[in-house]
């Protein structure tokens, strides 16, 4: 440990011990992040220790007070070469704090420069007079390809039938781009206390497009275009009245280490071996994740032996979570999504929710999504 990190941990540990009784006044606190650099474009600084975000654009909102209805407040500052970045005179209350550098890089054996953008963002709780903190940014990835519905709670019937469910995906932007290797993950069932502050989300099953991730070039959606994935990709009314006919959907997902059928429609598969379901997600409060599929891996294990996986945050490209209780803890760290889609909505009631407008997307799904009547795959 260098000795500046080690004196700033040691101002943590008097800030900490400092902790006089509440007698803050609003409007009077500070916030002082260091923005570290975790892409490994921005050099580490010796003296430091780290590589510091240095002259980078910091955004601090609140979480819980309103500059004017609907509008709320923000804070704006630029970080020193220290990577440095103070907020003064704030509200006690949760602040998401976000940043943003633009970094020039070489590209090798050439004497082109590309420009790659740095983000990164955290949730802060402001409850003490002074607090610090660091900050990791990442390269961002922009994605034009973003999950725009999500049909999960099964069609109104009173047989517990909900193998109907779907994912919509849509292409945001002006360019062909490729689902080859892409991942679609079914969220971890339960609040994670660190999620926040981790470069991984923690997902339960993990289903692959075929290709190569990144570099294959074998399935393209075409600009404003609908993928449309189904859990089981047949007429699904045969069984049950209210279901929807999906045999016309465009991939459906297949795992071959269970008792499945493979029908006429490509196959997006299960890739964890020790997995035997299809991709059911559950009917009232769940997350989807849609990952570049560039990395996953083993991670902890829980109580009862059952293996997560982690998905590491900077090849995520969308990730959506519902819920019908609004009062919900959060299984989807804010940094992916701020809200949650789907609220008010309850299981076998035939509805879907899918964004307000195609591809309309600010990672918070209380604002991006609303409820359907009735379910739209593929339009
Ligand atoms: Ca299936
Ligand atoms: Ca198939
Ligand atoms: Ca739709």
């Amino acid at each position: 440990m260098t000795k500046k990190i080690f004196l700033l941990a040691l101002g943590l540990l008097i800030v900490a011990c400092e902790k006089s009784p509440p007698t803050q006044q609003d409007g009077s606190l500070v916030l002082r992040t260091i923005l570290v650099d975790q892409s490994g474009l921005i050099e580490t600084d010796p003296e430091l220790g780290y590589a510091p975000l240095s002259n980078a654009r910091a955004v601090l909102e609140s979480n819980t007070y309103y500059e004017s209805p609907g509008v709320r407040k923000k804070y704006v500052a630029y970080s020193d070469s220290q990577g440095v970045v103070e907020f003064k005179d704030l509200l006690l209350g949760r602040y998401t704090l976000t940043v943003e550098k633009e970094v020039e890089v070489s590209i090798e054996n050439s004497d082109q420069v590309d420009t790659l953008t740095l983000r990164g963002s955290k949730l802060i709780e402001m409850m003490d007079l002074t607090f610090e903190d660091t900050l990791k940014a990442n390269l961002a990835l922009e994605s034009s390809l973003v999950i725009n519905e999500i049909y999960y709670c099964g069609p109104k019937n009173k047989a517990f039938y909900f193998y109907d469910q779907f994912i919509e995906l849509y292409n945001n932007s002006d360019t062909t781009v490729y689902l080859d290797g892409l991942i679609l993950c079914r969220g971890l069932q339960r609040h994670k206390p660190n999620m926040d502050s981790v470069d991984y989300v923690q997902v339960t099953y993990i289903f692959q497009f075929p290709g190569e991730p990144k570099v294959g070039r074998e399935y393209p959606v075409a600009p404003h275009q609908y993928v449309v994935v189904a859990q089981d990709a047949i007429d699904h009314s045969q069984y049950i009245d209210t279901a929807l006919d999906l045999s016309d959907a465009d991939w459906e997902f297949y795992n071959p280490y269970g008792a499945e059928i493979d029908n006429p429609a490509p196959n997006v598969v299960n890739v964890l071996p020790e997995r035997s379901l299809d991709f059911m997600i559950n009917l009232v409060h769940n997350f989807v994740l849609l990952a570049d599929g560039t990395d996953f891996y083993a991670g902890e294990v829980s109580d009862r032996g059952y293996q997560y996986y982690h998905v590491p945050i900077h090849t995520i490209l969308d990730g959506v979570e519902y819920s019908s209780n609004p009062n919900s803890l959060k299984q989807l760290t804010v940094r992916i999504d701020a809200g949650f889609a789907g609220v008010g909505m309850s299981k076998y009631s035939g509805k879907s929710v899918q964004r307000r407008q195609p591809g309309f997307d600010t990672n918070n799904s209380s604002l991006d999504f609303i409820i359907l009547d009735h379910p739209t795959p593929g339009y």
